[in-house]
């Protein structure tokens, strides 16, 4: 854990979320600014910054949780499609310094386009 880190936080429940998945390695909840409805966030439960600074255990433990948290997601949102994206380092758009997963329900027509963000 790292003092300052919000997904942190979240892990220990001092910053509220809404769950939507957890293990003893993984932490998955509803993100603060969706881009569609059930937009979720997968986090490892130990602090690392990019992907390729994740503990094999942990990559492991995310692999797995992955498609059953995805296939929670859209089975909940009813949504048709989805994205998984991934954002190392803030040239790439990475925010919050904790490693995460965005899984981005999609809908035909939803103006999100087919890039991260739009512009
Ligand atoms: P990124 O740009 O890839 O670093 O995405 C960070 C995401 O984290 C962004 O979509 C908003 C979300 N987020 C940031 N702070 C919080 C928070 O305190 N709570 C929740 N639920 N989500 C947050």
């Amino acid at each position: 854990m790292s003092e300052n880190c919000i997904f942190c936080k979240i892990i220990s429940g001092d910053i509220p979320s809404f769950k939507v998945f957890e293990n003893d390695k993984v932490f998955a909840f509803l993100d603060i600014n969706p881009l569609s409805k059930g937009h979720t966030v997968v986090i490892p439960k130990t602090h690392c910054e990019r992907l390729e600074d994740l503990p094999e255990e942990y990559s492991s433990a995310i692999g797995s949780a992955l498609p059953k948290i995805a296939k929670a997601v859209i089975t909940g949102t009813g949504a048709l499609d989805w994205n998984l994206l991934q954002n190392n380092g803030k040239s790439a758009g990475q925010e919050v310094p904790h490693l995460h997963f965005h899984i981005i329900p999609r809908e035909k027509s939803d103006g999100l386009g087919y890039r991260w963000k739009p512009t």
